[in-house]
C-alpha cells in the first residue's frame, strides 16, 4: 500500500503554520512507526497498549491546549490535527488522549484552585499521573443531570457515595474527576483512585473501541478532604464546559479514522480486479469514492473553521454540537461504505476499515449522541427545550 499522506482536496494544508505541520507530522510518524505494529494484537485481545503510554506522553500532547503548568499551550488547530492523526491509528488512542487532556486535565484547569492546578497539571502533562472523568452512571447517560451519586459534607471534607459507569482510563487513573450532587447542585471532586471505598471494574467483551480501557467505578462512602472539591464548579454546566473541549477533539479525530478507511479502500479498489478490470475504474465505484472524498473534505473544512473560532474565543457549544455529530456521522458513513467496497476481504481484521467502523459506533454515542446534539441545536434555534418532551 502507498504510504499514508492524508487527503487534502480543498488545499487546507495551506492554512497550516510550520509549527502545526510539525505537530501533525510528528504524530503521524508516531502512529505509523510505533502504534500501527501493536494495534491489531491489542484490538484482538481487547487490551489497551500500555507500552504506548510512555511514548504518548513523550509527544507532549497531554493537556496541550493548556497554557502553563508544564503544558504545551498549542493552538486549537494543532491540537485538532494531533487528534486526527491519533484516530487514524485507532479511536482508542484518541480517546485515551481526550480523557487525559480534554476532560480530566481540563476540569482541573477550568475549575480547580491554584493549589490543585500546581499539584496535578504538571504531573499529568508529563504522563506521571493519569486521570479519568466520571460523569455517566448506568441509569444516567444522556441525562447526567439525573445522577444519583451524592456528596455530603462531613467534618473536614465530603463523603461520596454512588457508582459511575463507562469510565475510560479509570483502571489506569491516579485521580478521577467525579461529578456528584452536593445538596441540589452538581459539583466536581478529585478522587484519588487509592482512597478506601473506590473500586474499579473493567467492562469486558466490547465490540467497539476494543483497545479502550473502560470501567465501572464504585464509590462506597469515599471520604475526601475539603481541598479535593473543585471550587469553581457551579452545576452540571461546569462538566459540560469540559465536554466542549473533548467534543472539539472528536470532531477532528473522526476524520482521521475516515481517512484511514478511504486510503485503504482506494488502494484496494485500484488493485482488485473483477470482470477483468480494477473495480476503481467502474463508474458506480468512483461515485462512491467521490462522495466519500467530498464528505471528508467538508468535514475538514468544518473542523478548520471550528479551530479558528475556538482560538478566537468565539466558539459556542451549539457550533461544537454541529461538528461533533456531523463529523462522527460522516466518518461512520465513510467507514461503512468503504467496508462495502472491500467486499468479503473487508470483514477481515487485517484490514483496518471494519475496526474503524466498529469504533465509530461508540464514538457516535459517547460525548452526546446524535439525538442529544440535535436537541441542543433544536433548543438553540427555537428557544424551546425538547429534552424531556
Ligand atoms: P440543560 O438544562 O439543557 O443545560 C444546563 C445548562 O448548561 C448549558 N449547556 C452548556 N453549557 C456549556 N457547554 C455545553 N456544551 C452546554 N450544554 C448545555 C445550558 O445552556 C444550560 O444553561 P442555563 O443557563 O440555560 O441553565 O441540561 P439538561 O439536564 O437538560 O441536559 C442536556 C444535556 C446538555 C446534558 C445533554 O444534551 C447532553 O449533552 N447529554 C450528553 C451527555 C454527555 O455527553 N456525556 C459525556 C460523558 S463523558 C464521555 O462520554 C467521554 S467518552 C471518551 C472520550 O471523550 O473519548
Ligand atoms: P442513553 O442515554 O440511554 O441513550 C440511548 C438512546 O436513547 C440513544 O439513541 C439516545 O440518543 C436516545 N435518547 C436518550 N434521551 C433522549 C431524548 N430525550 N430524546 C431523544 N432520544 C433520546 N462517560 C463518562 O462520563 N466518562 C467516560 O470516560 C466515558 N467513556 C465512554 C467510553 C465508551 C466506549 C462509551 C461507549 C461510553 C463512555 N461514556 C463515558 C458514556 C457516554 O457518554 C454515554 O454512553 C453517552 O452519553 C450515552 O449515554 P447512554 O449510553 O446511557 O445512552
Amino acid at each position: 500500500m502507498e504510504p499514508y499522506r492524508g487527503f487534502d482536496l480543498l488545499a487546507l494544508d495551506g492554512k497550516l503554520t510550520d509549527d502545526e505541520r510539525q505537530v501533525r507530522d510528528t504524530v503521524r510518524e508516531f502512529v505509523e512507526r510505533e502504534a500501527m505494529p501493536v494495534i491489531l494484537p491489542h484490538f484482538r485481545e481487547g487490551t489497551f497498549p500500555t507500552e504506548l503510554m510512555g511514548p504518548l506522553a513523550g509527544l507532549g500532547l497531554f493537556g496541550a491546549h493548556i497554557h502553563g503548568y508544564g503544558c504545551a499551550g498549542l493552538g486549537a488547530r494543532a491540537y485538532g490535527l494531533a487528534m486526527q492523526e491519533l484516530e487514524r491509528g485507532d479511536s482508542a488512542l484518541r480517546s485515551f488522549m481526550s480523557v487525559q487532556s480534554s476532560l480530566a486535565m481540563t476540569a482541573i484547569w477550568l475549575h480547580g484552585s491554584e493549589e490543585q492546578k500546581q499539584r496535578w497539571l504538571p504531573e499529568m502533562a508529563a504522563g506521571h499521573s493519569l486521570g479519568a472523568f466520571a460523569l455517566t452512571e448506568a441509569d444516567h447517560g444522556s441525562d447526567p443531570g439525573g445522577m444519583e451519586t451524592r456528596a455530603v459534607a462531613v467534618r473536614g471534607g465530603f463523603r461520596i457515595t454512588g457508582a459511575k459507569h463507562w469510565i475510560t482510563n479509570a483502571a489506569f487513573a491516579k485521580v478521577i474527576v467525579v461529578w456528584a450532587k452536593l445538596g441540589e447542585g452538581v459539583r466536581g471532586f478529585l478522587v484519588e483512585r487509592d482512597r478506601p471505598g473506590v473500586t474499579v471494574e473493567e467492562i469486558k467483551h466490547k465490540l467497539s473501541l476494543r483497545m479502550s480501557s473502560v470501567a465501572g467505578v464504585g464509590l462506597d462512602g469515599v471520604d475526601v478532604p475539603e481541598a479535593n472539591l473543585l471550587p469553581a464548579t457551579k452545576g452540571l454546566v461546569s462538566a459540560l464546559e469540559c465536554l466542549n473541549h473533548a467534543r472539539f477533539g472528536i470532531a477532528w479525530g473522526v476524520l482521521g479514522a475516515a481517512a484511514a478507511c478511504l486510503h485503504e479502500t482506494l488502494d484496494y479498489a485500484k488493485r482488485r480486479k473483477q470482470f477483468s478490470r480494477p473495480i476503481a475504474g467502474y463508474q458506480l465505484v468512483q461515485a462512491k469514492l467521490a462522495d466519500m472524498a467530498a464528505e471528508l473534505s467538508l468535514g475538514q473544512l468544518l473542523a478548520h473553521h471550528l479551530a479558528d473560532e475556538k482560538d478566537a474565543g468565539r466558539l459556542h457549544f451549539s457550533q461544537i454540537s454541529i461538528a461533533k455529530y456531523r463529523n462522527a456521522q460522516t466518518a461512520l458513513d465513510i467507514a461503512r461504505a468503504c467496508r462495502d467496497l472491500l467486499g468479503a476481504a473487508g470483514i477481515l481484521d487485517e484490514f483496518a476499515t471494519m475496526r474503524h467502523a466498529m469504533n465509530l459506533e461508540a464514538v457516535n454515542t459517547y460525548e452526546g449522541t446524535r439525538h442529544m446534539h440535535q436537541l441542543i441545536l433544536g433548543r438553540h434555534l427555537t428557544g424551546l427545550s425538547a429534552f424531556d418532551g
